[in-house]
């Protein structure tokens, strides 16, 4: 007992110090009406380079009532995503985007398999029964991520203290947002305004389902 206590506490120590001097990023997303942006995603790679996931922990995009959910979800790279289909109908999920590029032919319930997503980028999802099924995943080479809020905002949490670029992104926007250089400080709250030029929602047409045969 004694010899795995002196094994354990050094590990201990050391999530207690990185937490006490980790950082965060209070970011707060709007359009140029100044209104808040929901469903951005703002991101911070350390400038010592691009990390991939180590966990083999996957993420889900489920389909429900037939839409994806979440609309955006936000993964680092090399992280696995499984769709589930929690409709009593058929989905055939599919991506052309170069970052991934995959399908996974009709199915209900558990998903098939889990897709990995190796390369940074956005992907777009589609289903090939509902036109109207879109949705958004955005692989980012960094673990310090976070989606807005209906309040356009997000943070960004237990970042180490030292020097970040931080991006935002929508999948709406007209014209990706310039990166900003930050050096963060141990222990720092840093605030982060961003204005995105951002297209509204297309509104598609989803049938009731009484007129589907699917
Ligand atoms: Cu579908």
């Amino acid at each position: 007992m004694a010899s795995r206590l002196a094994v354990l506490l050094p590990a201990c120590a050391a999530f207690v110090v990185r937490a006490a001097v980790a950082a965060s990023i209070e970011a707060q997303v709007q359009d140029a009406a100044g209104k808040p942006v929901a469903d951005a995603v703002v991101y911070a790679t350390p400038a010592s380079g691009p990390q991939e996931a180590r966990t083999a922990k996957a993420v889900d995009v489920a389909q429900a009532d037939r839409e994806f959910v979440p609309y955006v979800s936000v993964i680092q790279t090399g992280t696995s995503v499984a769709f589930p289909n929690r409709d009593p109908m058929q989905h055939h999920v599919y991506s052309f985007s170069p970052a991934k590029s995959f399908e996974i032919k009709l199915y209900t319930g558990r998903s098939p398999g889990e897709v990995r997503f190796d390369k940074p980028g956005v992907v777009t999802l589609g289903c090939n029964i509902h036109d109207w099924m879109i949705a958004y995943i955005l692989v980012v080479s960094t673990p310090y991520f976070a989606r807005t809020d209906e309040q356009g905002r997000a943070q960004l949490r237990d970042l180490p203290a030292g020097a970040y670029e931080l991006r935002a992104w929508h999948p709406g926007q007209r014209k990706a947002a310039a990166p900003s250089a930050v050096v963060l400080e141990a222990q720092a709250h840093q605030p982060a305004a961003y204005v995105i030029d951002v297209a509204p929602r297309k509104p598609r047409y989803k049938p009731p389902l009484d007129r589907l045969k699917y």
